[in-house]
């Protein structure tokens, strides 16, 4: 196994073992959360009685496929606790998301939840976000405006595709991949961002997260 994916296969297997019998559990999304759902569907084989909200239909088919029992916010307003997956990580916990191109729903998902707690390999860890670009969500009418407005905040764009298409997200919606240099105050980003006509959603989070699980060469390290 890959060296990376050993890191994401602890980190993701401690995440399960955080949920309790009885609980609703947010089911992020991303390659970590793969496994965090292969060891919490072995955990529902061996008598486990859980119901998880996934935040894609990636994290859908998975569930299903791990034999994890499903529900959703017609049936449920309050989550226990999420878990969930990341591209940047910085010390205040803030968080960019949304490389996998399901940052609305993650974040719908993560901000239900009573306790949310973030798995990640230990590359994910930055001093300040923003090497990785900012996914932002879009609506398609008028993308090349908001496109526009976004860049004047001081970033290049990039509309994302998935081989040789434009990408479309879960929502029927476009992702822009933003370049800023260095994110400085996520939350005044994200706000400024917002404001925007056009803009659905930003992968800057902030103020949500409760715990962090690194994978390291070594085991797992919880930060609070
Ligand atoms: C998801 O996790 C996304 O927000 C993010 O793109 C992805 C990255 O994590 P991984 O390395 O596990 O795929 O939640």
């Amino acid at each position: 196994m890959e060296h990376v994916d050993r890191k994401k296969q602890a980190v993701g297997e401690k995440a399960a073992e955080y949920i309790q019998d009885g609980m609703l559990v947010g089911l992020g999304s991303g390659t970590t959360m793969y496994y965090m759902l292969q060891a919490l569907g072995d955990r529902v084989k061996k008598g486990l009685h859980i119901r998880g909200v996934p935040s894609s239909v990636k994290t859908e088919k998975w569930a299903n496929e791990f034999g994890i029992p499903l529900t959703d916010f017609s049936e449920v307003d309050q989550l226990d606790i999420a878990i969930d997956g990341a591209d940047e990580i910085d010390p205040a916990f803030n968080l960019i998301k949304g490389g996998g191109g399901s940052l609305l729903r993650e974040k719908i998902v993560d901000m239900a939840a009573d306790r949310f707690i973030v798995v990640a390999d230990d590359r994910k860890q930055v001093d300040r976000l923003g090497a990785f670009p900012l996914p932002i969500e879009v609506v398609q009418f008028g993308w090349q405006l908001t496109k526009k407005n976004i860049e004047a905040l001081g970033c290049s764009t990039v509309l994302r595709e998935e081989d040789g298409q434009v990408f479309i997200t879960n929502n029927d919606n476009y992702i822009l991949d933003c370049q800023f240099e260095a994110i400085h105050e996520p939350k005044k980003l994200h706000e400024q961002l917002k404001q925007l006509l056009g803009v659905v959603e930003t992968g800057l989070f902030f103020d949500i997260v409760d715990d962090v699980l690194i994978g390291r060469d070594d085991g797992v390290e919880v930060l609070k």
